[in-house]
């Protein structure tokens, strides 16, 4: 069976990118709402509702586990995933535990979409682990916008200047990891690297959410054997941003296995 990952839109692509390194054997069925995208502004009563119908999709689907790789999700509507009869995972717990870890002088930076970081979920759990780190949040909302629109390369100069005008106050309080917050942004790592400097570590939380679900389904003894892989891209908007973002990003074609679909249905 496959493994379910679902998004607003292509952040999710970010997980999978990582699943498709650490689990070359499994089959990945995508569900990115770029439809309804951004989730980032709405409501947590909306939120809440989008995420019970992609996960409805992807369990219509037959997935034997479910990644909320979606920052905004796993901050606003962190009950979606109980009660359901496959494992459900979000982006939190493992990147505050990496970003824990990478932090020497923890002094912690989180970007988001302004629901994530209004909830308060990544500095609440990163406080937990260590009371004493500092944590500066920040909201980048441009920033989903710009990488559905495929305003990604590192040569795109607007995105270059929203990440500068975002970031400034980040780098000045120097802080020396950046946690990815939102599963969109890896795919504008190297400008916002490169806006932060060097000797700032990003935490990219699709990829710790993806390694976290490794592990996970690895213990249960929930991993295929001798599996066909093959992986399947649901989408509720055209296929045209979604194909040109996600082969450059993924490093492979998606087409042949991209569909659009009515989730409102
Ligand atoms: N990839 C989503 C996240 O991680 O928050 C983006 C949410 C949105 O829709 N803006």
């Amino acid at each position: 069976r496959p493994i379910g990952v679902f998004d607003s839109g292509l952040g999710g692509l970010t997980a999978v990118k990582e699943l498709e390194k650490v689990l070359p054997e499994e089959s990945i069925v995508y569900f990115g709402d770029t439809g309804r995208v951004p989730y980032g502004n709405r409501s947590r009563e909306t939120i809440l509702r989008y995420a019970r119908q992609d996960m409805a999709f992807l369990l219509d689907h037959g997935v034997k586990a479910i990644l909320a790789a979606c920052g905004t999700v796993s901050s606003v509507a962190r009950s979606v995933g109980e009660g359901l009869d496959v494992p459900y995972f979000d982006v939190i717990g493992p990147t505050v535990k990496a970003a824990a870890q990478a932090t020497k002088n923890g002094r912690i930076g989180v970007i988001g979409t302004a629901a994530t970081i209004a909830s308060g979920s990544y500095r609440e759990m990163l406080l937990r682990i260590n009371q004493k780190f500092e944590v500066f949040p920040q909201a980048c909302p441009l920033f989903v916008p710009l990488v559905e629109n495929a305003f990604i390369s590192p040569q795109e100069e607007i995105t270059r200047l929203v990440a500068e005008r975002y970031l400034a106050p980040m780098r000045e309080s120097g802080v020396d990891t950046l946690i990815l917050g939102c599963t969109h942004y890896p795919i504008i790592s190297p400008t916002i690297a490169s806006v932060m400097g060097r000797g700032v570590v990003l935490i990219d939380s699709g990829r710790e959410a993806a390694r976290a679900l490794a592990d996970t389904l690895r213990s249960m003894d929930l991993l295929s054997v001798d599996a066909c892989r093959e992986n399947r891209y649901f989408i509720t908007d055209t296929l045209e941003n979604f194909s040109g973002v996600a082969e450059l990003f993924l490093g492979h074609s998606v087409q042949g296995h991209t569909e659009r679909i009515d989730i409102e249905k």
